[in-house]
């Protein structure tokens, strides 16, 4: 942290004030030959000076607009291109098919504020400081827009681009309907697209827009999907009520779909074609193994790329890429330094085409979402196994899905699940692995993709646990992870504080009451 804070400092010595101190020092008794010398001397490097800003925004003029779309809580694979094709997904296809698809994209962190500060710091959650949901990111750490701006970007968020109301501190030169579901950020960024078409010259633009889609509450009628004929996750315990929480879901990426076709639609027509436009989202659906999870499905995230002449149309690629990548990269397309000093290294490489990995290992983590979830976990991934070490297995497993009732948590399809175990042996083992986890998992997603066989205790796969183990561990000792826990835990000895007793503790809008206030 204290070396980004040094980079920091130094980037906001401006050229002007470096002029203007050099001007000070010169202010002595010469000779007037040496005065006229010195006069000419200090003319041509004041000359320099003041031109350097300007190269700089001459050559900004040339680089190419930048846009970034992110859904909330989108899933990677429920979207056409990622082979859910009994979703309503076209614009997220229209994108694929016209750039280029990451199969292998991870975010940071698998709640929104954690994962978002990530991306806009380029830093992992323990070295930026936002490791739990809705906290935020050190306040003296330069983040993206500082970077874009240096470049002589206009730098603009609409809708959740930060952790709604975290905005302001970013240093966006505008941003707006960062509030809870406030959908007026689409048609207000479509709007800006149109106003700045006529208006030239102009500052290239880097602009952020987020459709808070598909996060709760989801839509509840008028959904387009039959409950009855969607095709439910792995891990999922078949139930009427909770075939409808899904086509609820499905309706709410439809949602987001429709906010991306508005946008994607404006820049088209009034952004230059050499527009970088890319999608992703923030982590997975608030759905059981998902959202707070190092699963698959919880930290694995769409990622498509369009930059007309640069990136294959239609193409795909494997290489492992992480959210704080997404920094660098960008600042490179764009003609930037990478910055050195953060976890995010550029993958400009594969979208040339020049390369077809990254990375040769994924690490994520996860703290806790205030008092609802309390289950710190870290993961690292290689080519084909993921290992997730839970830092306290002691801890019963909840989230918003098991414990918050009405429309912004899921308790009203999960007690269907608790109902289900009692008499479906098959229920009774989805509800314990949900609520309670062992301390180290392995997969094999090569073979496993959807996590479903845990190979921890397989002797045949003891030398793989061993190395990943060991990557873990130095990745962890790197950042100065400190493994703290932020939130009082419940415990599986005490199981009146989860599963159908469990009450809501501690600050969180969505508690419907606050009977036993333990934290
Ligand atoms: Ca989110």
């Amino acid at each position: 942290m204290s070396s980004t804070q040094i980079h920091a400092t130094k980037n906001q010595e401006s050229p002007g004030k470096l002029h203007g101190r050099f001007r000070a020092r010169m202010a002595v008794p010469v000779a007037a030959a040496a005065r006229l010398r010195l006069g000419l001397w200090l003319g041509a490097l004041s000359l320099l000076v003041g031109l350097g800003p300007l190269a700089s925004r001459g050559s900004a003029a040339a680089r190419p607009d930048v846009v970034i779309f992110l859904a909330d809580d989108l899933g990677q694979l429920d979207s056409t291109p990622y082979g859910a094709t009994w979703l309503r997904t076209p614009n997220m296809q229209r994108l694929a098919n016209a750039g280029l698809t990451f199969t292998r994209a991870y975010v940071a962190s698998p709640s929104c504020a954690a994962s978002r500060a990530a991306l806009l710091t380029g830093l992992m959650p323990a070295r930026n400081g936002a490791e739990e949901n809705h906290s935020k990111p050190h306040a003296a750490l330069k983040k993206w827009p500082a970077y874009f701006q240096d470049l002589g970007y206009e730098v603009v968020a609409f809708g959740k681009v930060s952790h709604y109301r975290h905005t302001g501190d970013y240093g966006f030169d505008h941003f707006a309907n960062d509030s809870f579901h406030d959908h007026a950020g689409i048609p207000a960024a479509v709007e800006l697209l149109q106003r700045r078409a006529g208006a030239a010259p102009r500052k290239p633009l880097c602009l952020f827009v987020g459709s808070n889609w598909p996060h709760v509450p989801w839509p509840e009628k008028d959904l387009g999907y039959d409950p009855a004929k969607v095709p439910l996750p792995a891990g999922t315990v078949d139930t009427p009520a909770t075939r409808q929480w899904w086509a609820r879901y499905a309706a709410a990426v439809t949602k987001c779909d429709d906010d991306l076709g508005l946008v994607l639609d404006a820049v088209r027509a009034h952004l230059p074609a050499n527009t970088l436009f890319l999608f992703s989202s923030d982590h997975g659906a608030q759905w059981p193994f998902a959202k707070w999870t190092l699963y698959e499905a919880g930290v694995a995230a769409p990622l498509i790329v369009d930059w007309p002449g640069v990136v294959t149309r239609g193409s795909r690629t494997a290489a492992m890429v992480q959210w704080v990548d997404l920094l660098p990269t960008l600042v490179e397309a764009v003609g930037g330094k990478t910055p050195a000093d953060i976890d995010g290294r550029s993958f400009v490489p594969v979208l040339r085409g020049q390369a077809e990995q990254h990375r040769t290992r994924i690490f994520t983590t996860h703290a806790n979402d205030r008092g609802v979830n309390v289950y710190p976990a870290r993961a690292v991934r290689d080519e084909r196994f993921k290992y997730i070490r839970n830092l306290h297995p002691e801890f019963a497993f909840t989230t918003h899905v098991d414990l918050v009732r009405g429309p912004s948590g899921a308790r009203e399809f999960f007690a269907t699940w608790e109902t289900a175990a009692k008499t479906d042996p098959q229920a009774a083992a989805i509800l314990q692995r949900y609520h309670s986890r062992p301390a180290e998992e392995l997969y094999d997603l090569s073979a496993d993709p959807h996590e479903q066989r845990n190979l921890a205790a397989d002797t045949r796969h003891a030398a793989r646990l061993a190395t990943l183990r060991t990557d873990l561990d130095a990745w962890m000792k790197s950042q100065g992870d400190t493994q703290r826990v932020f939130a009082a835990p419940r415990l599986l000895t005490d199981p009146k504080s989860w599963g159908p007793g469990g009450e809501i503790r501690g600050d969180t809008k969505q508690a419907p009451k606050k009977k036993n206030p333990k934290s």
